[in-house]
């Protein structure tokens, strides 16, 4: 690289960087230094790290969170939890117990580090760019190989830098700001690209604020997030009793951006993203005092201590209008302890808030569903339809303050609409936040660790295994033509009916597209598997491997969509089946549902990286389509998948 000045994002590439150049869309491999899990792509995750047969992460760190399946209807959650706590003592991973808190939140309070690279089985880990870190999400495959010691690879994005000036004013917060870059950048502007925050507007923001932000990047689909690590975050840290882990980074002063963008805080007003995109994003005066029947705050997005005591303040000494129901999830345990101590919690449950767990809860479908048909108002970052739990309820994605206006007021509310009455001043960072480790479960040393008995209950079935990409594919049906944006909650949805079998990839296929079109599991079985036809975007959302593994059970060879989002198209590698797309996208509109396609050629061209040809049998016409493949993404193709590459090498 020379000594060209260089942005924020490229200084923590170039010190992390395997292999590859930094030049956009080439291939970079990247040493990993953190790792986390969620528990609801844990167990895939462990099952697969224990196949690679590696005794102990070779990570700085790696951290196990229990914060999505925490119902336990039945005994398949806490049998997820049990493998987990066992698995991870053993191999030398930290494991958060239930009701510690959400991964995200929990991660940046106890164990972010500015300056090192973080990879999570969740496509919210960029939360950890809020302070400085490089935080990707993955799938559950990667995150095992990275622990493994191994390198995680990607496309080296274009840097975006989003210049912020001037301030926020009062009743407005960091939500509306990512609700304005989603409404600038839709939810596939940011593919391929990293989001770097700087200008002077960025200083005036805290951590937990640049949280909020660096955590939506997610619903751009942006690979990252990245703010620079300052002295707020100094301060943030040191309030966390971990000053020793701060550094400073910034930008060259002469650093270049491939894009940039300028926003002046002072400018933003409350926004909600509307029905069913996080990018519809309209400001709440332009939608209007809309009735609504739910609110829920909490979620990685919005339930730090700053933010529920923005909520407390707005709420104390009231009542909620009655036709409301509001919960309120904390982000950590942190979180709700000082709640508890400062007596802010009380003014949350005086003016009628349910409180939940520590937890995803309501976010992911986990509880709490909406009336049918019904308006719910969330402080969360996905409104995805059907993701509620109720499939034609209606979520609008707010800001904290819109949240609490709109559960006093009964109808979606401008905050600033009560600023006469009510009041958000004096909430402050705290100088020293409640720090209490106790439910965060060290591993065992290496000695005991030998001992340790990893305990597999009957949820817990074996992940499917594709074989070797064969000479050719002969005949076999499109079995879905799905439109755009498609997500992983269509592909594979969670919700608190079916998040608890992500352990059982047999059971959960029974719901695969089930928002869509719930024929499709028993068609694909009956037709011994065939091709998925997308739209752009296909596979935007979440990091759920699920969304491949599933598909692959269900004998799905290839998805030929017009384009895919960035995770799930590595999943969908990692599992063996073919991202193709169009290299003529008109080609799109002539393919109907049920179309039996060939691909004669199919090995051959992949391995010479070829088009590759495919033959619509039932209208009798050829097209190709393009299969974009690094040289490793290739040989995995080849091998049929990820971990049948890596038992060759
Ligand atoms: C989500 O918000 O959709 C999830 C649930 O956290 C997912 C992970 C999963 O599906 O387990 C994510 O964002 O990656
Ligand atoms: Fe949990 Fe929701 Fe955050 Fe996903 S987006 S990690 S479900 S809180």
């Amino acid at each position: 690289m020379g000594d060209r000045p260089m942005n924020l994002a490229e200084k923590i590439i170039s010190a992390h960087l395997v292999s590859g150049e930094m030049v956009p869309g080439e291939q970079i491999a990247l040493k990993i230094d953190q790792t986390l899990t969620q528990d609801a792509t844990g167990t895939m995750a462990y099952l697969q790290f224990q196949a690679m047969d590696t005794p102990r992460v070779k990570t700085e760190l790696s951290v196990a969170y229990i914060d999505h399946n925490t119902l336990q209807s039945g005994f398949e959650n806490a049998d997820d939890h049990r493998y987990m706590q066992s698995v991870t003592k053993k191999h030398g991973i930290y494991f958060s117990r239930p009701g510690n808190g959400i991964c995200h939140q929990v991660h940046l309070e106890r164990f972010g580090k500015p300056g090192k690279t973080l990879l999570g089985s969740d496509s919210h880990t960029p939360t950890g760019g809020g302070i400085g870190m490089l935080a990707m999400g993955a799938g559950g495959l990667d995150v095992a190989v990275a622990m493994a010691g191994g390198a995680y690879y990607i496309n080296m994005p274009k840097i975006v830098l989003v210049k912020l000036t001037g301030e926020l004013n009062k009743f407005v917060s960091a939500k509306d700001v990512i609700l304005e870059v989603l409404k600038i950048m839709s939810v596939k502007g940011g593919v391929g690209r990293i989001i770097e925050y700087g200008g002077p507007g960025a200083k005036t923001l805290t951590v937990p604020q640049r949280a909020t932000i660096t955590n939506m990047g997610a619903e751009l689909g942006a690979t990252t997030s990245i703010f620079p690590s300052d002295e707020s975050t100094r301060q943030f840290l040191k309030a966390q009793g971990r000053e020793d882990d701060y550094i400073p980074i910034f930008p060259d002063p002469e650093a270049q951006y491939d894009e940039v963008i300028e926003i002046d805080l002072s400018k933003i007003v409350p926004q909600a993203a509307m029905p069913h995109s996080p990018d519809a994003v309209k400001t709440v005066g332009d939608i209007g005092k809309i009735h609504v029947d739910q609110v829920c705050i909490g979620s990685c997005t919005n339930s730090s201590f700053t933010d529920l005591m923005t909520v407390a303040k707005m709420l104390k000494g009231r009542t909620i209008a009655p036709n409301i129901s509001l919960s309120v999830s904390p982000g950590s345990k942190q979180v709700l302890n000082m709640l508890a101590k400062n007596g802010a919690l009380s003014d949350i449950i005086d003016a009628g808030a349910r409180v939940l767990e520590c937890a995803c809860g309501p976010c992911i479908g986990m509880g709490f569903s909406p009336n049918s048909g019904g308006v719910s108002v969330r402080t969360f970052n996905r409104n995805f339809e059907g993701r509620s739990g109720t499939k034609d309820a209606k979520v609008y994605l707010v800001s904290p303050e819109t949240a609490a206006a709109t559960a006093l007021m009964g109808y979606l509310c401008d905050p600033r609409d009560l600023a006469k009455s009510v009041s958000v001043r004096g909430i402050d960072m705290p100088d020293r936040f409640a720090v209490n480790d106790n439910m965060i479960i060290p591993p065992a040393g290496e000695e005991e660790a030998e001992s340790v008995e990893v305990i597999l209950g009957p949820n817990i079935k074996p992940f499917p295994l594709n074989t070797a990409l064969p000479e050719s594919i002969e005949k076999r049906e499109v079995l879905l033509k799905t439109g755009d944006n498609i997500t992983t909650d269509h592909i594979m949805p969670a919700g608190a009916k079916i998040l608890p079998y992500r352990s059982n990839i047999p059971y959960l296929s029974r719901f695969c597209f089930e928002v869509v079109d719930p024929t499709f599991p028993a068609r694909a079985k009956n037709a011994g598997g065939g091709f998925i036809l997308g739209g752009s975007n296909y596979g935007q959302g979440s990091s759920r491997e699920h969304a491949a593994l599933v598909p692959l059970y269900l004998g799905i060879k290839a998805v030929i969509a017009k384009s895919f989002a960035r995770i799930h198209c590595a999943n969908l590698i990692n599992s063996g089946i073919l991202p193709l797309t169009f290299t003529n996208p008109e080609i799109y509109d002539k393919i109907e549902e049920g179309d039996e396609l060939s691909m004669p050629n199919v090995r051959y061209e992949i391995e010479n990286g070829e088009q590759v040809t495919v033959i619509n049998e039932t209208q009798a016409f050829e097209f190709t389509a393009e299969c974009e493949l690094s040289e490793r993404q290739r040989a995995i193709i080849l091998a049929g998948g990820a971990l049948n590459y890596a038992k060759q090498q």
